[in-house]
C-alpha cells in the first residue's frame, strides 16, 4: 500500500481514506508537525518504492484459483453450459439473468483500438536514478531538476513501458518496416510522468496540424482498405514526395530503426525538444534517450517478411519470454543539456522535430536506468488500457514550444476519451498515480472514487477550502515563465526550413552496408508505388537533395532514370555523427541471443552438453530444434527432448544456430531439405553458425559460397564472417570464437546474393 505521508498536514482535516482502501497509520511525530496550514510536508520522499505499483495492483487483482463460479454481483452459478429454456427444446426465457449478463458483458469486450499505435505489448518495471552522475558543468542533478525520480539514487521509480508498431492494426505483425513506440509512464511520488517516445529520434511532420493528413496517408487507403501495416503504397509516397520537412525521418524509416531485433533492443528517444526546471526556477532545454543493454540490433528484410507469417507475434512474444525467463531488460537515460543561448548556435531549430541534437555536439550524460523485470497479468487490463499523454510531467521537467509536442498536448486526452467512452481513464489500476490525487473533478461515467465531503467547488468556506491550491515550495507545478511576444500568426518559422541537412548527415554516417540496406528498402517502398510521377519526386526532389549517389542507386531500382546532376538543396557537407550508425552499437554480451542446435538420432553427446553448458553460461538461450518433436538419442546414449521441429519453427526465429557432430545424426540432416534450408537461410541473414565435426558436412550440403570451412587439414578452429567450425577437439576454443560471433549480431562481409534460400 502506498502511505499517505504525502498528504496535506493539516490539522484540521479529517482521517482520509487512502484511494486504494488500505488503512492509514499515523505517528507521532507526524501528528506532531501537522500546523493549521496546508502543505507542511512539501516532500513526498518515502511515498513510492519499486513494488508500490504491484501493491496498488494487488488491490484489484481477481484470481479464480479454487473459488466457486459467481455473476457479476456475486451470485453463485450452478450452470454456466445451458441457457434457461421453457422446455429442454423450448426458446430461451427472458428471465434467464445469467445467460443475460454473460452475453451482454461479451458483446461489449471489445472498445476502440488506438488510432496509431494500436499494435503493441508492456512490461512492468522501474526506473532508479544514478548515484551521482558525472554531469559536464553540474555537481548534482538537482541543480537540473527538482524532479525527485531523478535525486535520490537509492529510489525505484516503477514504470510500465508500452512498446508498439505505428500503422497496423490491433492484430497486424510485428516485424513490419515501421516506427516502434517506447512509452513509459513513470508513477512518481509527485504524480504520472509520461515519457511517450518512439525508437527514432526525429518525426514525419513538424507541425501538430499535419497529423491527421500523415496519418491518413500511410494507413490502408481508404477505398480497398489495404496495404495492412505498411507504407509501401502511392497515397503515403504522395504525401511524403510533397513534404521535404519529411526526408530525415524517410532515411531512418528505410534503415534498419525500422525492424528491430526485439523492444529489448531499440534506443528510445523523447524526439521534442522538453525542459528541466530546477528549484531556483532555471530552465535549460533537454532531450531524452534511452540506449538498450543488449544493444541496438536489426532484422533484416528478407527475414522480417517471413517471420510475419511464421510467427506474427515475434517481439510481443520476445518480450514476454524473456522476462518470464528471468532476464531483465535494461536502458540507460541519458540526456542532452543545452540551454536556450547554445540553442540560438546550432544551424537548426531545437522546436524542429525533424531534427536530431546531434551527438557530436552536445553529448547524451547518463543520469539513471530503467528495468524491466515483470509481465502484465492481463493484456487488456494493463497493456490495452494503459493510456498515455505527453501532458503528464511532474514539476522540474516541461515543455518546450515544438508546434508537434504542443498539438499532442491536446490529442492524447482527446483520443482517450474515445477510447474508454469517459473523461475518468485516469482511474483504471494501470493508469492511477501512486500519488495522491484531490480535486473537485468528479462523477462521469464508470467513476469509481467516493469523493467525501459537501464541498465540490472552489473557494468553498464549508470544507475550509479544501482541497488547498499547493505553492511551488509544496510541489505545486508552476509552468515555466518564459516570456512571449509574438503576433499571432498562421506561418512556419524560416528556422524550420533546412530538410536536407540532416538526412544528409544521417545518410554520411551509415556504413556501406547500412546505405545499401536503405537502398533496397526504397526499391521496395517505391517500387510498390504505381503512379511513376510519385517514384519521380521522391528520387530528383527529395534523394537527390540528401545525396546524389543515393538517389541514382534508388532511381535503378525502381524504373526511372537516374538524375544527372545533385539537386539544387544537395547540402556539400560531409560531416558525420558515429552514434546513428547502429553498427556502432552492438554489445558485447549474448545474453538473451536464441540460438538453435540442429540435430537428429546420433548426435554427439559432447558436442551438444558442451554448446548448452557454454551458450547458457553466456546468458543466450539454446532450443534443440529437429525434424520432429520427441526424445533423440545421442551417440553415446545420452537423451535430448526437441524443443522444436521444423515444422513449428523456422531459422528465422533464432539469432544463430550450431550443427553439433554425430555422423549419423548429420547424415540424417543431409537428407532433410528443411535443415539445409535452416543453414541456407541463416547464412543469408548474416547470422553466425557454428558447425563441429561432422556437421561441417550440413555446410558443405548447402554449398555456401566462398567460405572457409574447416576440414582435417585445419588447424582448430576455423572462423570466417561468423561461420566458425573445427575437425578437432577443441570444442572452448571453438565456440569461445563462436560466442565473439554470436555478439556481432550480423555478419555483413558475406555475398549470399547466390543462396536460393
Ligand atoms: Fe502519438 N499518438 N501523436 N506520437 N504516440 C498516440 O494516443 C499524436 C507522436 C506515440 O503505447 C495516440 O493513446 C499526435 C510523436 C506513442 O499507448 C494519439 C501527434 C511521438 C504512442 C497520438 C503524435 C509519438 C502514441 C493514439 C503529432 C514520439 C503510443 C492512441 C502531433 C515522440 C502510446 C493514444 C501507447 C499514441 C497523437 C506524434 C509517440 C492519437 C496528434 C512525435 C509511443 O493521441
Amino acid at each position: 500500500m502506498v502511505t499517505d505521508d504525502s498528504s496535506r498536514d493539516d490539522g484540521e482535516q479529517e482521517s482520509e481514506r487512502s484511494t486504494d482502501g488500505g488503512e492509514e497509520v499515523e505517528s507521532e511525530s507526524e501528528s506532531e508537525s501537522r500546523s493549521s496550514q496546508p502543505g507542511t510536508s512539501d516532500s513526498h520522499e518515502g511515498d513510492v518504492d519499486e513494488g508500490s505499483k504491484q501493491d496498488q495492483l494487488d488491490e484489484v487483482r481477481e484470481n479464480p484459483e479454487g473459488e466457486y463460479l459467481t455473476s457479476d454481483h456475486g451470485v453463485r452459478i450452478s450452470d454456466t453450459d445451458n441457457s434457461l429454456k421453457a422446455g429442454e427444446r423450448g426458446p430461451t426465457i427472458m428471465e434467464d439473468f445469467h445467460f443475460r449478463e454473460k452475453m451482454t458483458q461479451f458483446d461489449h469486450e471489445s472498445i476502440p483500438e488506438r488510432v496509431v499505435h494500436a499494435r503493441g505489448t508492456g512490461a512492468h518495471g522501474y526506473f532508479q536514478p544514478y548515484e551521482d552522475p558525472d554531469l559536464e558543468g553540474f555537481d548534482d542533478v538537482s541543480e537540473l531538476t527538482k524532479a525527485s525520480l531523478f535525486r535520490d539514487p537509492d529510489k525505484k521509480t516503477p514504470v510500465f513501458v508500452r512498446f508498439s508498431t505505428v500503422v497496423g492494426s490491433r492484430g497486424s505483425p510485428d516485424t513490419v518496416r515501421d516506427v516502434r513506440g517506447f512509452a513509459t509512464k513513470f508513477y512518481t511520488e509527485e504524480g504520472n510522468w509520461d515519457l511517450v517516445g518512439n525508437n527514432m529520434p526525429v518525426f514525419f511532420i513538424q507541425d501538430a496540424m499535419e497529423f491527421p493528413d500523415l496519418v491518413h496517408a500511410i494507413k490502408p487507403e481508404p477505398d480497398d482498405g489495404t496495404p495492412q501495416a505498411s507504407a509501401a503504397h502511392d497515397t503515403f509516397w504522395d504525401f511524403a514526395s510533397l513534404k521535404p520537412e519529411i526526408t530525415h525521418m524517410i532515411m531512418w524509416v528505410l534503415s534498419g530503426r525500422a525492424l528491430p531485433r526485439a523492444y529489448r533492443m531499440m534506443q528510445g528517444f523523447g524526439v521534442h525538444t522538453f525542459r528541466l526546471i530546477n528549484g531556483e526556477g532555471d530552465s535549460r532545454f533537454v532531450k531524452f534517450h534511452w540506449t538498450p543493454k543488449y544493444g541496438t540490433n536489426q532484422l533484416v528484410w528478407d527475414e522480417t517478411q517471413k517471420i510475419a507469417g511464421k510467427n506474427p507475434d515475434f517481439n510481443r512474444q520476445d518480450l514476454y519470454d524473456v522476462i518470464e525467463a528471468g532476464y531483465e531488460p535494461e536502458w540507460e537515460l541519458g540526456v542532452q543539456i543545452f540551454t536556450e543561448e547554445e540553442a540560438d548556435e546550432f544551424d537548426f531549430d531545437v522546436l524542429d522535430p525533424t531534427k536530431i541534437v546531434p551527438e557530436t555536439e552536445v553529448p547524451v550524460q547518463p543520469i539513471g536506468k530503467m528495468t524491466i523485470n515483470e509481465t502484465p497479468d492481463n493484456f487488456f487490463a494493463e497493456t490495452e488500457q494503459v493510456a498515455f499523454h505527453p501532458g503528464n510531467v511532474v514539476p522540474g521537467i516541461d515543455f518546450s514550444n515544438d508546434p508537434l509536442l504542443q498539438g499532442r498536448l491536446f490529442s492524447y486526452q482527446d483520443t482517450q476519451l474515445n477510447r474508454f467512452g469517459s473523461a475518468n481513464w485516469d482511474e483504471i489500476p494501470i493508469n492511477r498515480p501512486l500519488a495522491d490525487r484531490h480535486n473537485n473533478q468528479r462523477a462521469g461515467f464508470m467513476r469509481q472514487e467516493i469523493n467525501a465531503g459537501k464541498a465540490s467547488y472552489k473557494p468553498n468556506s464549508i470544507g475550509d477550502d479544501d482541497p488547498q491550491e499547493a505553492p511551488e515550495a509544496k510541489g505545486g507545478y508552476e509552468h515555466h515563465a518564459e516570456k512571449i511576444d509574438g503576433k499571432k500568426i498562421r506561418n512556419r518559422s524560416e528556422s524550420f526550413r533546412t530538410h536536407f541537412d540532416q538526412a544528409r548527415l544521417f545518410w554520411n554516417s551509415m556504413t556501406d552496408v547500412e546505405k545499401q540496406n536503405i537502398v533496397e528498402a526504397a526499391h521496395f517502398e517505391l517500387g510498390k508505388v504505381d503512379r511513376v510521377e510519385i517514384r519521380e519526386r521522391m528520387v530528383y526532389d527529395m534523394f537527390n537533395n540528401v545525396d546524389h549517389e543515393f538517389a541514382r542507386r534508388v532511381a535503378e531500382g525502381i524504373g526511372i532514370e537516374p538524375p544527372e546532376e545533385p539537386g539544387d538543396e544537395m547540402p556539400d557537407h560531409d560531416r558525420e555523427d558515429p552514434s546513428l550508425s547502429m553498427e556502432n552499437r552492438t554489445p558485447d554480451t549474448i545474453e538473451t541471443r536464441k540460438i538453435a542446435v540442429l540435430v537428429d538420432d546420433g548426435f554427439d553427446d559432447e558436442h551438444v552438453s558442451e554448446v548448452k553448458a557454454t551458450l547458457e553460461e553466456e546468458g543466450a538461450r539454446v532450443e534443440i530444434v529437429s525434424k520432429v518433436l520427441g526424445d533423440k538419442e545421442g551417440a553415446d546414449g545420452g537423451t535430448i527432448e526437441a524443443d522444436e521441429s521444423h515444422a513449428t519453427t523456422g531459422s528465422i526465429l533464432f539469432d544463430a544456430i550450431v550443427v553439433p557432430g554425430g555422423s549419423d545424426s548429420v547424415d540424417a540432416l543431409v537428407e532433410q531439405g528443411d535443415a539445409k534450408q535452416f543453414v541456407a537461410e541463416t547464412f543469408k541473414h548474416y547470422k553466425p553458425i557454428a558447425a563441429l565435426g561432422e556437421g561441417t558436412e550440413l555446410l558443405e550440403a548447402v554449398d555456401l559460397p566462398e567460405i572457409e570451412v574447416a576440414d582435417d587439414e585445419s588447424d582448430g578452429a576455423v572462423s570466417e564472417a561468423g561461420i566458425v567450425t573445427s575437425q578437432d577437439d577443441d570444442l572452448e576454443e571453438t565456440l569461445e570464437a563462436f560466442v565473439d560471433a554470436v555478439a556481432e549480431h550480423r555478419h555483413w562481409d558475406r555475398e549470399p546474393m547466390e543462396v536460393p534460400a
